[in-house]
């Protein structure tokens, strides 16, 4: 079996996705998910320009080969541009070896360990109050056994994808003291409202210095955090180490991780509870399954990234990893029932606090070409954060 065709596919469902299609003169084809929120046009035009000529004629079944070939292959390593273009094929690669062999994917990963998918959902809201106004009754509803929420006060809501404006970011205000007392409240008051039994997990999404995030943990630490996700951002890899070693709730750290490598000193010191890897990021299925065999190498759990901003391909994709691995530790369900749906078909399904998927060969899900094309690609920023004093602040 050779490949004939590679296909790039923008579009913009209410917030912009990357697809690639894959296609054999079999007839079979594979799709994946190459998404990058903010740069999705630069991952398109890296393989359309550069990747797709060295896929046309290849077994697809070599997808160890093509992985080292693109990551090394190229001298110059990495990167977020790079390592998505290369999940998007690795993804393909993967669903075409499902589809002709008749399995799912979970199954060419040593097949499935568990059933379901312990979850966790996001608590929305546009102001405090109303967050913690929703928190228990959402769990009532959807019978949610853990929870997510986000520092950050306004949350993000609106900002995302298509509905940022085209010519540069949306700035949002961030001042770090007064947010410090801002997400201890904002906790606090939550646990209070759901009570003990529901796991709160609490994303500090890498704005905090280290100094404040151990304010914050250890202020919460009586309060009971499922895990603390990314307190600091992941550039200086030492204050990981400082903020593990005077702190005791458990962390998750990793979605801005690119690679194996870098996730390598917080497995092996131990810093971290969960590593917390984007599929997309790291170079796709091939790149996630070997990080999460080194983490139960030193009985670290996953909690990989499944934000809104990625497709049901790698909700899907996640999923497989899920139930097929020793180590599993929770996964967050960013599945919505939006637009995306009319372009991308299967994925997990939520139910009680679990996520399942039906037995189909490969990924399990499709993507209607002419249904993406319905929602043109329209170029967007990932918002930033400006201080007081007008300074740059991690978003
Ligand atoms: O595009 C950025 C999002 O993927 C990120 O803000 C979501 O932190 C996130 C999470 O944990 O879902
Ligand atoms: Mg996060």
């Amino acid at each position: 079996m050779k490949i004939t065709q590679v296909t790039t596919i923008l579009t913009s469902p209410n917030q912009n996705y990357l697809f690639v299609k894959i296609i054999t003169d079999s007839g079979v084809y594979g799709v994946g998910d190459a998404s990058l929120n903010g740069r999705e046009q630069a991952v398109a035009d890296l393989i359309d320009a550069y990747l797709t000529p060295l896929l046309i004629g290849r077994d697809p079944g070599q997808i160890e080969d093509f992985w080292q070939l693109a990551y090394r292959g190229t001298y110059w390593r990495g990167g977020n541009i790079m390592m998505s273009a290369l999940c998007g094929i690795d993804m393909a690669l993967w669903d075409i070896l499902g589809k002709t062999s008749g399995k799912p994917l979970y199954a060419l990963l040593g097949g499935k360990m568990r059933n379901s998918v312990l979850c966790y959902s996001h608590i929305l809201g546009k102001t405090m109050e109303d967050k913690i106004a929703r928190a228990a009754d959402y769990v009532k509803q959807r019978q949610l056994k853990v929870i997510r929420l986000r520092a950050g006060i306004p949350a993000a809501a609106g900002t995302f994808g298509v509905k940022s404006p085209q010519n540069g970011p949306l700035v949002e205000p961030w001042n770090p003291e007064e947010e410090i007392y801002n997400s201890i409240e904002y906790f606090i008051r939550v646990r209070e409202a759901v009570g003990r039994d529901v796991g709160i997990i609490y994303d500090l999404h890498e704005r905090f210095s280290p100094d404040q995030a151990i304010r914050i943990m250890r202020s919460l630490e009586l309060y009971n955090p499922f895990f603390i996700e990314d307190p600091i951002a992941p550039d200086c890899v030492d204050s990981l180490r400082y903020v593990r070693e005077k702190t005791s709730v458990p962390i998750a750290f990793g979605e801005l991780y690119k690679s194996r490598w870098e996730c390598l000193p917080a497995i092996t010191g131990h810093w971290v509870d969960y590593i917390r890897c984007d599929v997309i990021r790291v170079g796709g299925i091939t790149e996630a399954r070997k990080i999460a065999s080194l983490a139960e190498t030193y009985d670290i759990k996953t909690a990989w990234h499944g934000p809104n901003d990625v497709s049901p391909i790698t909700h899907a994709v996640n999923w497989h990893l899920n139930v097929s691995e020793y180590n599993f530790g929770i996964q967050e369900d960013g599945t919505t029932d939006g637009l995306i749906h009319e372009v991308v078909s299967g994925g997990p399904v939520y139910e009680n606090g679990s996520l399942f998927m039906e037995d189909r060969p490969g990924i399990g899900c499709d993507v209607d070409e002419a249904a993406a094309a319905r929602y043109p690609f329209r170029k967007a920023y990932i918002p930033i954060c400006r201080q007081g004093d007008g300074s740059l602040h991690t978003w």
